[in-house]
């Protein structure tokens, strides 16, 4: 996972009408309706369980510490969508006790490693890449019509890869998954409707869609597009390449925490599955 910058986040806030109309032009859907098409939720089941929940976030200290603006971006997304939220005055476990005390329901926390969304009574854990990785799969989805049949290039064996693996299948797509490191590719290789293959153009050549889920930039070029080709490239730096943006970036899906941080709510939203 790449940490963000605060050049990263800054302008989210101010922007969130404008990028919602057009991910609404893009899927048919803005932001919280492609989040609960990710956790396969009605929005009116996850506007009734909105007024049930209020969500602390808490400042983390640890590792390279703060990010200008991150606890207050991530507000601002959650307000926008609805959400009853505050940031805490206080950090790490002063901040933890701070939200719980004034009634939070859930807790949005998040260090360098890890970034999550905790439901105080349930206990259970919405987490960013997995979100994240379900998120843009349902996003591609609605673009598409639909992944039924369909074969989705995924590069990146990472959290967020193996989030989008699972939502891809799961939504009847066929996914061939590169990495250019052989460890992560391991969990992949006994999952349904996934191929592993030997080279990220493999994964390309034989795909109808992409999912670009690696750390590397511009990994998605001008002539990988064909008239059909629609793309999901979550967080940074954004693995297509500016000349493709220019040609086709009305076929590219791409934001560094909207989507993520959408689809961790309808996940605290939907609440624990009892299934
Ligand atoms: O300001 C704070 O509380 C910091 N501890 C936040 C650190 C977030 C590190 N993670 C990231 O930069 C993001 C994730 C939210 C998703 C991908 N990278």
């Amino acid at each position: 996972m790449t940490r963000l910058a605060e050049q990263d986040i800054c302008y989210i806030v101010e922007r969130l009408e404008r990028y919602d109309k057009i991910l609404r032009d893009k899927t048919g859907g803005g932001l919280m309706d492609i989040a609960a098409f990710a956790v396969d939720a009605a929005a009116a089941d996850l506007r009734a369980a909105k007024a049930k929940q209020k969500i602390g976030i808490v400042p983390v200290t640890a590792g390279q510490g703060i990010i200008g603006g991150f606890s207050d971006t991530v507000r601002g997304i959650l307000a926008f969508l609805g959400a009853q939220v505050f940031v805490t005055k206080a950090t790490d476990v002063a901040g933890l006790a701070e939200a719980t005390a004034n009634g939070a329901t859930a807790v949005f926390i998040a260090d360098d490693q890890t970034c999550s969304l905790i439901d105080l009574r349930t206990g259970q854990v919405a987490d960013n890449s997995l979100s994240t990785g379900k998120g843009f799969a349902a996003a591609l989805a609605m673009q598409a019509g639909s992944l039924q049949g369909k074969s989705v290039g995924l590069l990146g064996a990472g959290p967020v890869g193996y989030g989008a693996a699972q939502a891809l299948t799961a939504r009847g797509a066929h996914v061939y998954v590169y990495d250019c490191q052989a460890e992560p590719l391991r969990k992949f290789s006994s999952m349904d409707g996934v191929a592993v293959v030997d080279s990220a153009a493999a994964a390309l050549a034989q795909s109808d869609y992409y999912f670009e889920a690696t750390t590397a930039s511009a990994t998605i070029q001008v002539n990988d597009f064909c008239a059909t080709t629609l793309v999901a490239a979550p967080g940074v730096p954004l693995g297509v390449t500016a000349e493709a943006m220019k040609c086709y970036g009305s076929r590219v899906i791409s934001d560094t925490l909207e989507i993520g941080v959408a689809t961790m709510l309808a996940v605290l939203l939907k609440g624990k599955q009892t299934t």
